[in-house]
């Protein structure tokens, strides 16, 4: 039996590959792949976004190689800062509840 975390780890792999395997190189995301999975997986956070072409931007400074795609290395730090921002959110809630 897989842990909490374990299963979070395997769900991050399995969602990578779902959207990678879509078109071309099976273990990177394009643009078209990423902005599925962006648009699927992110909805929320993309709503407040007005910019034009926020997809290549997000990728722009995701892809640290440079080859226009993102290999699963890459993805994993889009996802590592989403989470350090919510869990700034969490503890401002944590404080906020706190105070009252
Ligand atoms: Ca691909
Ligand atoms: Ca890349």
């Amino acid at each position: 039996m897989a842990s909490q975390l374990e299963q979070c780890m395997a769900s991050l792999i399995t969602i990578f590959h779902t959207y990678s395997g879509k078109e071309g190189d099976k273990f990177k995301l394009n643009k078209t792949e990423m902005k599925t999975l962006l648009q699927e997986q992110f909805g929320n956070y993309l709503k407040g976004v007005q910019s034009k072409d926020a997809v290549g931007e997000i990728m722009k400074d995701l892809d640290v190689n440079g080859d226009q795609e993102l290999d699963f290395k890459e993805f994993i730090l889009l996802i590592a800062s989403l989470t350090i921002l919510c869990n700034e959110f969490f503890l401002e809630h944590l404080k906020e509840t706190g105070k009252k």
